[in-house]
């Protein structure tokens, strides 16, 4: 007989149940994720999928929720709705399920068998299914585990959660349907379920409280503030201070490693596997480098793009310590966050590539890499891992987080130059010199040029759209490593509109591309312009 009151109340008092469940594995997963690094499935889920998308159907999602930031929240929040939904039904199904085996023989602890199973099936379809999807990325730990032993403590923490969700949800219905003696009228065993099914509400909200406030306090680390942030602007210096150093993180919340779970481990094809502790690793001889690093996603004018002095040891130290066996193709890295990018084998044995832990002076930070970070001249951003956790060495050609999408294939940075003073603004995909200039009265000209681990050789500086060149001055060029400052004085004689541009020679002798190209697949290319309004005196 079909009682679609009685269904109702059935479900609600399962939903409950569910929900409450829900919370007590919310507030495990956000403890773990807190004090483990383990990455909870809201976390893990867009960036399993990330990589597998090409670039287009990438940038038209940054289009339609609000660039990566908004991707980002998007992903983030259907994660936690699809959470709250499943514990939800689950918890539905399980009441109906029990409610309708009322008079069904019941085992040990007094539970339905039928319930019971249902609710163990379903937590370790749960498990497997999450196994199975966030395989790729389980060896993710944001407190620093190497790769192996943070893919076990991810299967275990997930374990543990579905554990105490099914466990919690059983718990908890059986107290909402506890018998009531048989004495009691119906009217008063209905109230007894209501007054239970609040005192379970407030155990819920008991969950609810310590879950959100630490849900919180990983909010208020998350990246929606800084990634992708700039350099840029007429005061920029040589070595960018280490607080505006550009930022670039596939991550919501970057990670907070902890040196005493934080190995770096050298393995793969070598002859001596070996895992080396933070003493270790900065016990080892060190190397001090100023070395630029550029995004892949840099436009022409733009300013991800910084350049610091680095301290670590040469990777090919690392690797020389362990043995690597002939047939070594590139080299593996990975990070924390689960993020991995590959190099050649050769490029990583090539002295300036490094294993750094200090950036001017100071232990990296949180967003650059802390405790260690790959600086591999030469090479585009994304190379240079934050995090760093494990080095393969492998015999084949294996593709990172950002080149599964179809970026590359070729990551060396071409050279370029642009101009970042006097203050510029870009409005329409025009950038124009913020104040007019005036005829006879001379004004500096100043920007940057770079050409990856080639060096700059020279500048040059036209105020005529490139009709007519001359040389620029180099203010600022230490190493072939770094990008140059340039500067060129300029006394406009006439008044009108003028194009200011630069191009770069890098020490081969090649010449700055003035073919335009945009960043994908390969990095931007072409002059950069900037507009000039010149005045009458
Ligand atoms: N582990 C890890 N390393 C990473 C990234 C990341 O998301 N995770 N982003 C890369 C990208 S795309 C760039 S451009 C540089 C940015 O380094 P920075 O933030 O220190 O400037 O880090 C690279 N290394
Ligand atoms: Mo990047």
């Amino acid at each position: 007989m079909i009682n679609a009151g009685r269904w109702l109340g059935v479900a609600g008092l399962g939903l409950l149940a569910g929900l409450v469940g829900t919370l007590a594995m919310a507030l495990l997963l956000v403890v773990a994720r807190t004090w483990l690094g383990v990455s909870p499935p809201p976390e893990a889920l867009p960036d399993r999928f990330a990589p597998t998308l090409d670039i287009d159907t990438f940038f038209g999602l940054f289009g339609r929720f609000g660039g990566y930031n908004g991707l980002k929240q998007f992903g983030v929040r259907s994660g936690l709705l699809g959470v709250v939904a499943v514990g939800s039904l689950v918890g539905i199904a399980y009441a109906l399920i029990v409610d309708g085996a009322r008079s069904r023989p019941r085992g040990r602890w007094d539970l339905d068998r039928r319930g019971a199973s249902f609710v163990l099936v379903s937590a370790l379809v749960l498990w497997v299914t999450s196994l199975a999807v966030l395989w790729p990325v389980l060896d993710a730990n944001y407190r620093g585990l190497p790769p192996t032993a943070a893919r076990i403590v991810s299967i275990i923490t997930l374990l543990a959660a579905y554990t105490l969700y099914g466990a919690v949800l059983v718990s908890a219905y059986r107290f909402l349907m506890r018998p009531a003696a048989a004495a009691v009228p119906r009217s008063s065993r209905v109230g007894a379920v209501g007054r239970r099914a609040v005192v379970l509400g407030a155990a819920g909200a008991a969950l609810a409280a310590p879950a959100y406030g630490l849900l919180r306090r990983l909010y208020d680390r998350a990246t929606f503030g800084y990634d992708g942030r700039t350099y840029s602007g007429p005061d920029i210096q040589p070595i960018a201070p280490n607080d505006r150093f550009y930022t670039v993180t596939k991550n919501v919340v970057d990670p907070n490693v902890t040196t005493a779970l934080w190995r770096l481990e050298v393995g793969g094809l070598v002859d001596e596997p070996r895992a080396y502790t933070y003493d270790e690793l900065s016990a080892l001889p060190a190397t001090d480098q100023e070395t630029t690093l550029m995004c892949i996603s840099n436009q022409i004018g733009s300013g991800l793009f910084s350049n610091a002095a680095w301290r670590g040891v040469p990777m090919r130290d690392l690797l020389a310590a362990s043995g690597p066996r002939d047939g070594a193709v590139e080299v593996l890295l990975h990070a924390a966050d689960g993020f991995t990018d590959t190099f050649a084998f050769d490029k990583a044995m090539e002295p300036t590539t490094m294993v750094v832990y200090e950036m001017n002076g100071e232990p990296l930070s949180p967003h650059h890499g802390y405790p260690a970070r790959v600086v591999v001249p030469g090479l585009f951003g994304e190379k240079n891992v934050k995090w760093l956790t494990r080095i393969e060495v492998v015999d084949h050609d294996a593709k990172g987080f950002y080149e599964q999408q179809g970026w590359g294939p070729n990551f060396e940075i071409p050279t370029r130059s642009d101009i970042f003073g006097p203050r510029w603004a870009r409005a329409g995909g025009t950038d124009a010199f913020a104040e007019p200039f005036s005829v006879g009265t001379t004004a500096t000209i100043r920007g940057r040029a770079f050409a990856g681990d080639r060096g700059v050789e020279r500048v040059e500086f036209s105020a005529d759209d490139g009709e007519t060149w001359r040389e620029a001055k180099i203010d600022y060029r230490p190493s072939a490593l770094t990008w140059a400052f340039w500067s060129a004085d300029w006394t406009p004689t006439e008044p009108g509109e003028y194009r200011i541009v630069s191009r770069a020679t890098d020490e081969t002798g090649a010449p700055q591309s003035a073919d335009r190209r945009g960043i994908v697949p390969q990095g931007a290319s072409g002059y950069h312009r900037v507009v000039a309004r010149v005045e009458g005196s």
